[in-house]
């Protein structure tokens, strides 16, 4: 019996990648010094999980930014607008890999970045690899080749992960029309030959394939592209034991076709999908081995031992030991780094922390199992499982979780809770006279820059070298200064900046019940962004107004409307570690509910426009096609809930980033929120032929310019982007605004960018009949 891990988490446990590449990026510190950091972060996470007694370690589970993009970069998938760059020989490689991410404008050159997208149901960002016709792939890179290497030299012969050809493709996108980017199988599979080749040379023995888009829907081409590829690799390279991993699903009507390839071992996410287990050892060949993803790669709740010994159980039955794996469910990737790091109090009590796992004690929980399976008569083996399971049963009983006036309010909740009153062509009128906005209103989606002097008001606060009224003072000095800049550059509906927040779903969870916090939990999000997730132990409620003061302060410095910015229910639910003991959906209500308070509340304060984010409703669709419906049901509910409590000529918006909404435009709609602002402007417009197509009734403000990159757009190239956005939906509908929030920017970039964006509204309106 082996154990192994699919992949660590990257940022070092002190967030050190973060702090290395944004110096690199800043020009503050060389590439060296940057080299040198991914390469004591590569080290420290195998030494981890050496120490831990892991067989398989992972390597190429490291990454500067994202390993789906560090697969294009692998593959030589470059998208010709950077060729310019390639061909310069002065510039190092990994400049390049950046200007891919993050786009490039310096000397004299403006090209934008590749585009980025949800991982499948995390909050991880992945770049999605752009494909045109023919796409010729060569190798271009060897960093799986060299981290194996690296590792080897370190004395450990690494088990390199690496993403599936299949996966890779359909991770794509087709950037010409024509071709289906799956036909790519049979130019892609010769470059993974190459490396797999090089790594068998190498001394490699498991070479960990990443496909976990069997775990979803796929069409009869794509079958087909597994069946060819994993032959073929068999064929080449019959000495590499391939272990073939599907994650955050189970493989259902994949299964024959999973248990037919040609590959030495299939991983299964035994957390999200259990059942599959049986079916599984009914199916799979003797000779093929099965690794058991049994400890939680996506939330930070301790293992039950007892439970993983069951499902062991069930596998010893019919598959001899030598030919099992215990793993990680899937990559730990999405688990903050250590526990450890958490010191006592804050919230994060030690009754709450018995019951968590962070990545560096789930690898010591694969190592327990093993142990546990192999002997679980050892005195120091029962000694660990009754402390395993004294910590699981503490969580069952304990009397912090359950509130008897939530779970009533949950019960009693009706129809009449998330309908609002009247349908909105009739609210619309009743809006215009309210709100008195211009043809193509201007707005943005709430946030501003977060500067290093309001991040370092928030760590003196904490540090007790500011006091609360101080720091309010602060605050509310650039509440002010960016209100007055706002009403100066003519922008239409103001937001007070969220100055105060740090992050748009823990500055509600720290106020609200049922929630604690992790000092160092970070997770990345994409690049060098991180976020830290909250953990939702218990019953949610929401004690006092959280978000009024700050608003109605805003308020009361113009005669503009400042639009109200809550986190919805949905979002603040994907975006935490939710507790495992009662349905998701039931959880959801709960934050729906205090959300609904908050509303009401922002209203009576005399607040006419209140947007509740949800950029995670998409993020949270089941991986199967069959499961969305009950999904959108509850999660389209609970929005609902949350919005409608207001009267019907209060205007509420909403905000969704990075969805595709074609297939759920009919749920998006059945929200029914007056305006919705989206991400459009990577995708130039592309996404608004959903709502064209669907006649979509309410408002949307597609955003103009791409906030993820710091490239400044021109006028013009807003103008052009709203016209086409003219060309698919009535002008009446149109809003104005950026992609998404702007406090990942510095107002260097915001300030030109948001001021040509208000002259390319002007500009529009002008050439229309009805313009101003
Ligand atoms: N919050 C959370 N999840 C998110 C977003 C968010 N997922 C999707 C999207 N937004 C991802 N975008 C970001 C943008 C900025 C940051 C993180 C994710 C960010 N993080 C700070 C950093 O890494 O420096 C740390 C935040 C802090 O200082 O508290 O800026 O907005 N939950
Ligand atoms: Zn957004």
């Amino acid at each position: 019996m082996l154990t192994h891990n699919l992949g660590y988490p990257r940022i070092g446990s002190k967030r050190q990648l973060k702090k290395a590449s944004e110096a690199y990026w800043a020009g503050k510190s060389t590439l060296r010094e940057l080299q040198e950091t991914g390469a004591n972060i590569r080290e420290e996470n195998w030494k981890i999980q050496q120490e831990a007694g892991i067989d398989l370690i992972p390597s190429n589970d490291f990454s500067f930014y994202d390993q789906v993009l560090d697969m294009s970069f692998t593959v030589g998938a470059i998208p010709e607008r950077y060729h310019e760059i390639v061909t310069d020989q002065k510039k190092p490689e990994l400049d390049l890999y950046f200007a891919m991410a993050r786009g490039y404008q310096k000397n004299g050159l403006d090209i934008i970045a590749m585009e980025m997208t949800k991982w499948f149901d995390t909050n991880y960002h992945y770049i999605v690899p752009e494909f045109k016709k023919n796409q010729p792939f060569k190798l271009f890179s060897t960093k799986i080749l060299d981290e194996f290497k690296e590792a080897k030299r370190q004395g450990i012969i690494t088990k390199p992960v690496i993403l599936g050809p299949v996966s890779y493709l359909l991770l794509g996108k087709e950037k010409e029309k024509g071709f289906k980017r799956i036909e790519l199988i049979k130019n892609l599979v010769p470059v993974y030959l190459d490396i797999l080749k090089k790594l068998e040379e190498s001394n490699a023995t498991w070479v960990q394939l990443d496909e976990p888009f069997l775990a979803m829907d796929l069409d009869q081409e794509e079958k087909e592209a597994f069946e060819y590829t994993y032959k073929t690799i068999r064929k080449a390279c019959p000495n590499l034991k391939i272990l073939l991993t599907t994650y955050f699903g189970g493989l259902d009507e994949n299964l024959d076709l999973a248990c037919e390839l040609p590959v030495c071992g299939l991983h299964l996410d035994l957390v999200r999908a259990p059942k599959q287990l049986e079916k599984t050892l009914d199916k799979l060949p003797q000779n093929l081995s099965l690794s058991l993803g049994l400890v939680d790669g996506r939330n930070i709740w301790k293992n039950d031992f007892k439970a993983s010994l069951e499902l062991l159980e069930l596998a010893k039955g019919k598959k001899s030991e030598n030919r099992l794996l215990i793993a990680s469910s899937c990559s730990l990737l999405h688990s903050p780094c250590d526990l450890e790091e958490e010191k006592s109090g804050s919230g994060l009590t030690a009754e709450i922390q018995q019951w968590l796992a962070f990545a560096k004690q789930k690898v010591g929980e694969i190592a327990s199992l093993k142990q546990l399976a192999l002997d679980s008569g050892l005195p120091e083996n029962q000694q660990l499982l009754e402390e395993n399971q004294k910590a699981i049963q503490s969580k069952k009983t304990s009397s912090i979780i359950h509130k008897q006036e939530v779970g009533q309010a949950v019960s009693s909740l009706t129809p009449g809770h998330s309908t609002r009153n009247k349908p909105f062509g009739e609210r619309r009128k009743l809006q215009t006279p309210n709100l008195n906005l211009p043809l193509f209103p201007t707005t943005t989606i709430g946030s501003f820059p977060q500067t290093k002097e309001v991040r370092q008001w928030r760590a003196l606060k904490k540090k007790g070298k500011l006091t609360q009224n101080q720091y309010d003072e602060l605050i509310k000095s650039e509440t002010e200064m960016a209100i007055r800049w706002q009403e100066g550059i003519g922008l239409d509906v103001l937001v007070h900046g969220e100055f105060e927040r740090n992050d748009m779903v823990e500055y509600f969870g720290e106020q609200l019940e049922g929630f604690v916090f992790t000092q160092n939990g970070w997770v990345q999000s994409y690049g060098s962004r991180c976020v830290k997730p909250p953990i939702i132990y218990g019953d949610v409620s929401r004690p006092e107004p959280m978000t009024v003061g700050w608003t109605s302060f805003a308020q009361s410095l113009t005669e503009k409307n400042v639009k109200g910015m809550l986190t919805g229910p949905v979002t603040i639910l994907q975006w935490s570690f939710v507790r495992n003991d009662q349905p998701r959906s039931t959880t959801c209500q709960q934050i729906a509910l205090a959300i609904r308070e908050e509303v009401a509340d922002l209203e009576k304060e005399g607040i006419k426009i209140i947007q509740i984010d949800e950029p995670a409703l998409r993020e949270g669709l089941p991986l199967r096609q069959s499961d969305w419906e009950a999904y959108l049901d509850w999660a389209v509910e609970c929005f609902r809930i949350s919005a409608s409590v207001v009267e019907d000529k209060t205007q509420i918006h909403t905000h969704m980033c990075y969805s595709e909404f074609n297939d759920i435009i009919k749920h998006i709609a059945g929200m029914d929120a007056d305006v919705i602002t989206i991400e459009c402007s990577r995708s130039q417009m592309e996404l608004l032929d959903a709502f064209a197509e669907f006649q979509y009734p309410n408002e949307i403000g597609p955003g103009v310019y791409d906030i993820h990159s710091p490239r400044i757009p021109s006028k013009e190239e807003m103008v052009e982007l709203l016209e086409k956005a003219k060309s698919v939906l009535p002008e009446e509908q149109l809003w104005v605004n950026p992609d998404c929030g702007l406090k990942t920017r510095g107002w260097k970039e915001t300030e030109p960018a948001l001021e040509r964006m208000v002259q390319a509204a002007k500009a529009l309106r002008k050439t229309t009949v009805a313009g101003i």
